[in-house]
């Protein structure tokens, strides 16, 4: 599947930038193109000069002009800069890029003012000049150490809330839940919690590309399971086993054996992708869900594959299940889940609740 990539604001352009640096791997390793083109829209100059200098030549920055400084760090206020520049915005971009891309994918962190505010007002152009190609949404939503400030709790629930009824799906990335912890002050070094928000979407776009090319398996996941997949509130994770091929290379196991613990192991990578998805969710609230298996051809067996469909189908019993496999890395598993039309989430719910608490805060103080 390819992407065309719009950051907006700090947090969604350097996550811009990561997908650049990803479709950067897809070439280099697997010879197959992921992101169409990658665009950082920012009003702060200092970020995209930074972004645009370490080597990331398919990100293109797009200036916005206009400030959001102090009192004006709304939703409100980046949403209204965005609707001045939306259109010089566009223009910038390549002509001919959305039709050689399957979908596009805003990104954008939900407690700022530009991508918070700026992500709902492009989407829904978008939309509708391009009404026929899926309009997808990567969300970060604030560490926990940010929940105190009233501002981003306003600022989450207006983006969640507005961006809810525009895109076709929205991907929620909990920083709080991410590797780093819960605290800004710890992840001074954001690009590995950048680095480990892109990974998940690695093997799911690369898979379908690959097809033909010596790398197809049994049962590929291509851009229209993805796309049958993504709707609503949407998590996904991706974790990974070694095999037991590489952990035993002395011992000579019996076929029958060496299947069996082949299969646990995807099981067990499986596991891991459910434990790290990048928001906490419950699987029986999943009306779609999507895995998708790598592993080195030997021993990416349909039985492994099978097998996933079967536990994935147990946990997530209300939801339509798409899966396959593709071969990839050597002795190693990787699975990758997607869990979507997720019809309740406390993490949002939690945000609405507390923003209706301020709102009433605010209102007995006038
Ligand atoms: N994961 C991640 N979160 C970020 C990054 N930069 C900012 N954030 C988060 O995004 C929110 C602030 O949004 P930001 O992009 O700075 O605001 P904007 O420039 O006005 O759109 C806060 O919750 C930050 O914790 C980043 O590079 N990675
Ligand atoms: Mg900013």
């Amino acid at each position: 599947m390819k992407l065309l990539v719009i950051g907006i604001g700090d947090c969604g352009c350097r996550l811009a930038g990561e997908f650049a640096l990803l479709n950067k791997m897809a070439k280099a390793k697997r010879h197959v193109s992921i992101v169409t083109c990658a665009y950082a829209f920012n009003n702060d100059e200092a970020n995209l000069a930074a972004l645009t200098k370490t080597g990331r030549e398919w990100l293109q920055p797009v200036l916005i002009h206009g400030s959001l400084e102090g009192e004006e760090k709304s939703a409100e206020a980046g949403a209204e800069l965005m609707r001045q520049e939306s259109d010089r915005a566009l223009a910038a971009m390549r002509p001919g890029g959305s039709v050689e891309s399957d979908a596009f994918l805003f990104i954008a962190g939900a407690a700022g003012s530009l991508g918070s505010g700026g992500v709902p007002v492009v989407a829904q152009q978008l939309k509708q000049r391009y009404a026929d190609k899926p309009v997808y949404v990567l969300i970060v939503l604030p560490f926990d150490s940010e929940m105190g400030e009233p501002q981003c709790v306003h600022n989450t629930a207006i983006c969640l809330n507005s961006i809810g009824k525009i895109a076709d799906a929205v991907i929620l990335v909990d920083n709080g839940g991410l590797r780093g912890g819960g605290n800004i002050e710890l992840n001074e070094n954001m690009g590995s919690v950048n680095k480990e928000i892109v990974f998940p979407f690695y093997n799911l776009l690369c898979a379908g590309e690959m097809g033909g090319s010596g790398y197809a398996a049994a049962k590929v996941v291509d851009a229209g399971d993805i796309v049958q997949t993504l709707a609503g509130w949407t998590a996904i994770g991706v974790g990974e086993v070694r095999l037991p091929g590489s952990v035993f290379p002395w011992r000579k196991m019996g076929d029958f054996r060496k299947k069996g613990m082949e299969t646990s192991a995807a099981l067990e990578a499986m596991n891991a992708a459910l434990a790290r998805l990048s928001i906490d969710c419950r699987l029986e609230d999943a009306g779609k869900a999507l895995y998708l298996l790598s592993a080195p051809p030997k021993q990416a067996s349909i039985d492994m594959t099978k097998d996933l469909g079967n536990r994935l189908r147990e946990l997530a019993y209300n939801a339509e299940i798409r899966g396959g496999n593709f071969y990839g890395a050597a002795n190693l598993a990787q699975v990758t889940v997607v869990v979507s039309e997720l019809i309740y989430m406390d993490r949002i719910k939690n945000y609405y609740d507390r923003a209706v608490g301020l709102a009433h805060v605010e209102n007995k103080g006038e």
